[in-house]
């Protein structure tokens, strides 16, 4: 009985040695300790014993017992404690790692520009203006020296909501409104930037939705030359310093005289290439001095006052600017395109 229980105890004790994780350990408890352990089995078959191998047994036994609970216990704190450093071990933080990407988005283009446009003339003591989107009939074209029945409504299909509401076909309706809260009183120097809705059939170079800044300055003695001067800082702030700008006559109903205004080839300098088709020039936008009818109908004399505008279109500066060849690619947000613009 004795040889049995000291085999058994160096049978547990070289398991308990052998174990390498918590699970093999708690097997071994149960196995040997447990209720249907062969020691709990021993000290329950005491009573066939006599009386003199009884206490001999049953110390041995519960000695035993003690000696393989005591292992089992230190090689569990010893499994523990590895693998606690084992886990330290493996979520170690390694600060001088570089860190990852922030992943950060850019302006639109078309914003881009805008902005970049609202900036330079901001500098120069221009405020931004805006007005609404849904405009009257009076705004739109009326007050700009459009009457009913002009032929000249006929170059902007329009989106009519009823006879005397519509969707602004340009941003001059925020420029007219504007002029008549300066009650006859100059100077004014405003630019209003907006989006603006036509008629049309969408194409690489068409949308029924896009975007105008218009500019417009009104004073005692506004000349042609300072629109020119003007127009000049614009184009060579947006397409080089190395850049002239030309005046061709034109009509539009709100000025007179107008003009379309030219910018020198950016990209062959004026050598003749595809983007200026062989001129070297690129139209960049229209302009002129306000027609004596406009300043009049928002309550300025135009004995006193006179004044210079200029219209451009954002998208066609932009598309200009960075070689883009559809106006459609600023209103589908493939992110493709959008993240061409960040700057490095
Ligand atoms: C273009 C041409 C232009 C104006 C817009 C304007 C506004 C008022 C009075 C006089 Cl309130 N003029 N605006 C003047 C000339 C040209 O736009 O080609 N735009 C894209």
């Amino acid at each position: 009985m004795q040889e049995e229980l000291t085999k058994l105890r160096d049978e547990a004790l070289q398991k308990v040695r052998e174990a390498t994780d918590l699970k093999q350990l708690q097997n071994i408890r149960v196995q040997y300790l447990g209720k249907k352990g062969p020691i709990t089995e021993v000290l329950r078959g005491m009573g066939k014993l006599s009386k003199e191998e009884r206490p001999k047994i049953g110390a041995l036994a519960n000695e035993i017992r003690e000696v393989i609970a005591g292992e089992i216990t230190s090689k569990q704190e010893q499994l523990e404690k590895a693998e606690i450093e084992k886990k330290l071990q493996q979520e170690t933080i390694d600060v001088t790692l570089p860190g990852r990407p922030v992943r950060t988005g850019n302006h639109h283009p078309l914003q881009a520009v805008i902005e970049e446009i609202e900036d330079l003339f901001i500098g120069k003591g221009y405020t931004v203006e805006e007005g609404p989107e849904v405009e009257t009939d009076y705004y739109n074209f009326e007050a700009l020296n459009l009457p009913k029945g002009h032929p000249a409504r006929d170059m902007q299909d329009s989106f009519y909501i009823t006879d005397e509401i519509l969707l602004r076909t340009h941003t001059s309706p925020v420029q007219a409104r504007t002029l008549e809260k300066y009650k006859g009183k100059g100077p004014v120097k405003i630019i209003c930037p907006g989006k603006v809705y036509r008629r049309d059939t969408d194409d690489a170079t068409h949308s029924h939705q896009f975007t105008q800044i218009e500019g417009l300055v009104v004073d005692e003695n506004i000349r042609m030359s300072d629109l020119k001067g003007t127009l000049e800082v614009f184009a060579k702030k947006l397409f080089g310093e190395d850049r002239q700008i030309r005046l061709r006559p034109s009509f539009f109903p709100f000025t007179e005289p107008s003009v379309e205004v030219d910018v020198s080839c950016f990209k062959c300098s004026m050598k003749g290439c595809h983007v200026c088709k062989g001129t070297g020039w690129i139209e960049i936008l229209g302009a002129g001095m306000v027609h004596p009818n406009v300043l009049e109908m928002a309550g300025f004399d135009s004995k006193k006052y006179r004044g210079f505008a200029f219209g451009m279109g954002p998208e066609r500066i932009a598309m200009l600017k960075y070689g883009i060849d559809d106006i459609r690619h600023f209103y589908t947000n493939d992110v493709r395109f959008l993240k061409q613009f960040k700057q490095a």
